[in-house]
Formats: structure tokens, C-alpha cells, sequence
């Protein structure tokens, strides 16, 4: 462990996208934890207690479990084909996108539809049938297609177990200083799109329960980049799988959402980022700000942003997971998130954070029992290079106790 000098444009760039910043005084120093090497004993600043290394095992006595009630599905619907890359809602031949989400929640009739409008609804549809949006890969090519430019937010996913499919076509979301779009119910899938250009790309609000954002196969990851905030989350159980969080769709190159990539906002609980199943990794890299941000409810009034889970994801490189594409900082843990975990026990847990200047901060006196544990710092995803972070882990002084052990920062032999 040894002192640093506190990286300076932390607090101006906090202050430009309106956080809190820690007094003064507490900011001048950052204590850095020497990460371990592989099955050795965490560093002096990995105060919490012993055991906690498993992501299963929350530090003992503090870990509330919160039973989620189970939705109940809904039968299923139609297939609504999307053909025009307008955003309007008029009665002419083609089917936008934002047609296609009234008709999946039952707020646009398709008695009220043209004929060639009809033609695009396959099944009954509503909001009490669980609705599958498709795209005409004719409107929506990978070469030369036009992008979806909204005039103003669309209509939030609000009846559940609907998906906006995009998997087959190659549809483009482009926004404005709104959010793009939104989640406001439970089992609705999102996969296969370009979100950019947004305040935020796509928010989860706090009714938003057991989501998939993305999904571990082939095309089913979004790109969701470019944006002032790539992902909020505020709901519960949801899970975001195989995305690009900052990158353009090359996986190579940089296309920052300014703040977070994906902001797990204050309240936030149990939500998967990744989860060590292959394929379900994200790609989170490039972004101005904060790679991830789990931002604790502190002086809000919020329940807990606790139980939270990032594992298995690239934070600060490429797709390939050897080339470095910064975010500023990693991951950052604030004002009062507990008990989340980053890494697990498990190859498949291994997030590589890797390429940025801090990859992970930690701060704030009551962000405490968050365990980072079995993590790649600073190394090529294979492990056996180095991609150095400007530093690996900041565990500011006014942080609560947090388990930081048995991560990797020298490439394996
Ligand atoms: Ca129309």
C-alpha cells in the first residue's frame, strides 16, 4: 500500500456532470491498495471481514436478503415488424418504431392502423400479451441504412415481457437530449440495437424487475454508446449481457457516453452486469467519465443500492480484451453503496479492468462491505500482459470497509 498523489481531475470532473465532492481535505490523498496477486492475503486497506472473498457470502450480519416477488408471464403476442425509420405516429404504409411500442402496450389500437400498417402485426397485440418488436432488415441494413432520428423520447416499454428485437436487421437509435428509451416494467428484452445520442441511451426505471438488456448471443448485444449516460438503472434484477458500453460497433474504437456508461443509480439492487456466463461479458470502455458507476442513496431518502453485480466484463480495452481504450475511471463506488460485488469466484467472473487511469474508486463513509474480489487489474484479458491502469484501486480515506483481495495485477507466468 503506499500513498498517491490524488489524481486532479477527479473533482473538476465530478463537478462538471453536478456530483458531490468529498471535503476538501479528504480529497488530497488517496490511499492505493496494493492489489494481491493470485491466493495471497488482500492489502492493509481490505479491512472488511475474513470470508467474504465469495460473491455468494456478504460480509456477515450486514447482508439483507430481499426476496423478489416472481412476475408472472404474460401469454404470448404478436410479431410487430418495424419497416419505416421515421419517428411519427401517422397513418401512412410504414411501421416506426414508436407505432410499434404504442401497439405492444396497448396504448395505439391496430383497429386504428392502415392496412399496410396492419400488414406489420403478426398475432394479437396489446399491452396483456407479451409483444415481440422486429425490423424489416430492408429498412434497416448494415451498410447505408438511415438511423431511427427521434424527435423526442419514446414511449416507455410500460406492460412487460415485450422485447424491441433488433437481432437480424441493423437498427440505429438516434436521439437528443432526452431519454431515449425506457423501462418501466418487468421481463422486457432490449437486444440488437445502437442507441446514441441521448441524454441517456436507455433507463431502467425503479419498476424496472428482471429486464435482459443485451444477451449472450451472437448480434443480441447492443451498442449503447455516444450518449450523456449510456444505461441507468434504478429497478431490480435486471441484467445487462454482451454490450458495448462506449465503444462504436467495431468494438475498437472509442465513442464516449460522456458520464457513465451505465449509471446503477441510487436504489438500485441486484442487477447483473455481465455475469461469468459466456457471452454474457460486456465491453465497457471509452467512456469520458465512469466506465460503471454504483451510486449509493446517500441524503436521498432511497432504500439501499445493495447486491449489485459486475462480473466477467471488459472495463477499459477493446473486444479482443489485449488493446486498451480508457475509460477516466473504471468503476466507482459513492455515497453509500453496499454490498455489491465485483469479480467472484470463477474464470468466467474475471472482469478485466485494465487501460484506464483509475479502475476503480471507492469513496465516502458509508460505501462499505463491497467486495472486489478476483478481478484482473491491469492486464490483458489472457492475463499475461500488461495493460496498466494509471492506478489500479483508489480506496479514498473517508471510505467505509470494503473487501478488496485476491485479485491479479502480475501476468501469469
Ligand atoms: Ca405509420
Amino acid at each position: 500500500m503506499a500513498n498517491a498523489p490524488f489524481a486532479p481531475g477527479l473533482a473538476l470532473a465530478l463537478e462538471r456532470y453536478g456530483l458531490r465532492w468529498a471535503p476538501a481535505g479528504l480529497a488530497l490523498t488517496l490511499l492505493v491498495a496494493a492489489c494481491s496477486g493470485a491466493g495471497t492475503p488482500g492489502p492493509d486497506g481490505a479491512t472488511g471481514p475474513a470470508g467474504t472473498a465469495s460473491p455468494a457470502v456478504l460480509p456477515t450480519g450486514t447482508a439483507t436478503q430481499v426476496v423478489t416477488p416472481a412476475l408472472s408471464p404474460l401469454p404470448e403476442g404478436a410479431t410487430i415488424t418495424v419497416d419505416g425509420a421515421g419517428d411519427d405516429d401517422s397513418r401512412d404504409d410504414l411501421l416506426t418504431l414508436r407505432e410499434a411500442i404504442l401497439l405492444a402496450t396497448g396504448t395505439l389500437e391496430r383497429g386504428s392502423l392502415t392496412a399496410g400498417e396492419a400488414d406489420n402485426v403478426r398475432g394479437d397485440v396489446g399491452g396483456a400479451l407479451a409483444d415481440v418488436i422486429t425490423f424489416d432488415a430492408s429498412a434497416f441494413p448494415q451498410e447505408g441504412g438511415e438511423p431511427i432520428t427521434l424527435a423526442s423520447a419514446l414511449p416507455s416499454l410500460s406492460s412487460g415481457f415485450d422485447a424491441v428485437d433488433g437481432v437480424g436487421a441493423t437498427p440505429v437509435i438516434s436521439g437528443g437530449p432526452f431519454e431515449c428509451l425506457r423501462i418501466d416494467s418487468g421481463g422486457n428484452t432490449v437486444r440488437g440495437l445502437m442507441i446514441r445520442d441521448c441524454d441517456t441511451g436507455l433507463a431502467l426505471s425503479a419498476g424496472a424487475q428482471d429486464n435482459v438488456v443485451g444477451g449472450a448471443g451472437k448480434g443480441q448485444g447492443n451498442v449503447i454508446s455516444g450518449n450523456r449516460v449510456g444505461i441507468e438503472i434504478r429497478g431490480r434484477g435486471n441484467r445487462v449481457e454482451g454490450n458495448l458500453i462506449g465503444l462504436d460497433a467495431s468494438g475498437r474504437t472509442a465513442m464516449p457516453n460522456r458520464a457513465e456508461g451505465i449509471w446503477i443509480a441510487p436504489g438500485a439492487q441486484d442487477n447483473i452486469i455481465g455475469g461469468g456466463e459466456p457471452g454474457t461479458g460486456n465491453v465497457i470502455s471509452g467512456n469520458d467519465l465512469f466506465g460503471v458507476s454504483i451510486d449509493g442513496p446517500e441524503g436521498i431518502g432511497l432504500g439501499p443500492t445493495r447486491g449489485n453485480v459486475l462480473a466477467g466484463n471488459y472495463i477499459g480495452t477493446d473486444t479482443t480484451g489485449m488493446v486498451a481504450v480508457p475509460n477516466e475511471y473504471g468503476i466507482n463506488i459513492q455515497a453509500g453503496a453496499q454490498e455489491n460485488v465485483i469479480g467472484g469466484e470463477g474464470g468466467g467472473k474475471v472482469n478485466v479492468i485494465a487501460g484506464n487511469q483509475v479502475g476503480i474508486v471507492i469513496r465516502d463513509p458509508p460505501t462499505q462491505g463491497n467486495v472486489i474480489s478476483g478481478n484482473y487489474f491491469g492486464l490483458t484479458a489472457d492475463g499475461a500482459g500488461s495493460l496498466p491502469n494509471g492506478v489500479d484501486v483508489s480506496l479514498l480515506e473517508d471510505a467505509g470497509e470494503n473487501v478488496v483481495r485476491e485479485n491479479v495485477t502480475e501476468p501469469l507466468p
